[in-house]
């Protein structure tokens, strides 16, 4: 008797841990990302000409350097875009990551589109904006033009999607003030709110691009050029996903997925360097202080208040 009941005691939770592994690897199946490319694709295309970008032809799909994990690229241009690209891969039930954006000409003064999720067992983190090209902090025209009336969109996804606690410092003069930065556990439901907000968000967007006239005046031109320039800069150097990125397809890879895929457009819309626009990086020899943030972590809570001002100072 004591045999028998062990033995389907066992096989029990042998049962159980399969249920759970089943679980599990459906959750992440049915929460991939590969819902919002589509997404995304299907509806600029009812805004704008895509055509695929020169870069598809060098970066398609990739093989990890564990022989399993595929790396999805794809990258397009429209009139008005120099640069829409996605990235993603999904470690099957282990984690996924979609980085997605959607960079302007710099005839355009536009945001630019970010979305960038993470999802490992249970833990999800997302940062889903329309990173502005100009200081929102003391550019309130700006802040205006783009942001004024999209704060009630901000504030219904900030009470679903809640602030995720402390942030690398330096991350948020590219934030705007209706940025979803938050961290949750994987579920349904969760899965689906995000959904939901990528659809509301990009199309907030394209309405954005839709209006949007080409600046005529040579100095905007560049002035738009020049902090696309240093966003580039910034995210090619400091982007949280280089260690993962490093660890999937090596040091050379990675960086060069970084300059000249991810984040293209450092090579071509300027020469100044990391350290021109962030000489608080400089270390004593010269070289860039390899520490993500120099300020440290700050920001416990949301750091905008209901009409889109900052608070956090
Ligand atoms: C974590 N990703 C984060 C965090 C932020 C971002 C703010 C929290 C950690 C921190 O405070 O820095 C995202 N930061 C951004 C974005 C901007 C910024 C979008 O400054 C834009 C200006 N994430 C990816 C990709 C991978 C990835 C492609 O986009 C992997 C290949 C991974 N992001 C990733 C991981 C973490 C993370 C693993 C947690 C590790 C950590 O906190 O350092």
């Amino acid at each position: 008797v004591k045999l028998a009941s062990l033995s389907s005691g066992s096989s029990l939770n042998y049962r159980m841990n399969n249920k759970l592994r089943g679980e599990k690897v459906r959750l992440i199946a049915c929460c991939s990302y590969k819902k919002f490319i589509e997404f995304a694709l299907d509806q600029t295309k009812l805004h704008t000409h895509l055509t695929p970008s020169p870069l598809q032809e060098s970066y398609k799909c990739m093989t990890a350097l564990d022989g399993k994990t595929e790396l999805q690229m794809i990258s397009f241009q429209a009139p008005k875009i120099r640069l829409l690209r996605s990235f993603s891969f999904e470690v099957s039930g282990v984690n996924q990551v979609l980085d997605f954006a959607v960079f302007p000409e710099p005839e355009f003064d536009l945001p630019i589109f970010c979305a960038n999720f993470y999802s490992a067992a249970n833990t999800n983190i997302v940062v889903l904006d329309l990173n502005p090209l100009h200081d929102v902090i003391s550019n309130k025209d700006y802040k205006d033009k783009y942001y004024k009336e999209l704060l009630p969109l901000g504030l219904k996804y900030a009470e679903l999607l809640p602030w995720g606690g402390k942030i690398t410092s330096e991350s948020l003069r590219f934030f705007s003030p209706i940025v979803i930065w938050t961290k949750f556990s994987s579920s349904q439901d969760n899965y689906n709110v995000l959904y939901s907000a990528f659809m509301e968000y990009y199309k907030a967007w394209l309405e954005l691009m839709n209006q949007a006239e080409p600046e005529m005046d040579v100095s905007r031109i560049s002035c738009n050029q020049k902090a696309q320039h240093r966003y580039l800069t910034w995210r090619e150097q400091k982007d949280p996903g280089h260690q993962l990125l490093k660890k999937l397809v090596g040091e050379t890879s990675a960086k060069d997925l970084l300059r000249n895929f991810l984040f293209h457009g450092v090579k071509e819309l300027g020469s100044d360097t990391f350290l021109d626009y962030f000489p608080e990086y400089k270390s004593e020899d010269g070289s860039v202080n390899l520490k993500r943030s120099i300020i440290g972590k700050s920001y416990e809570n949301r750091p905008w208040d209901a009409k889109g001002d900052f608070i956090g100072i």
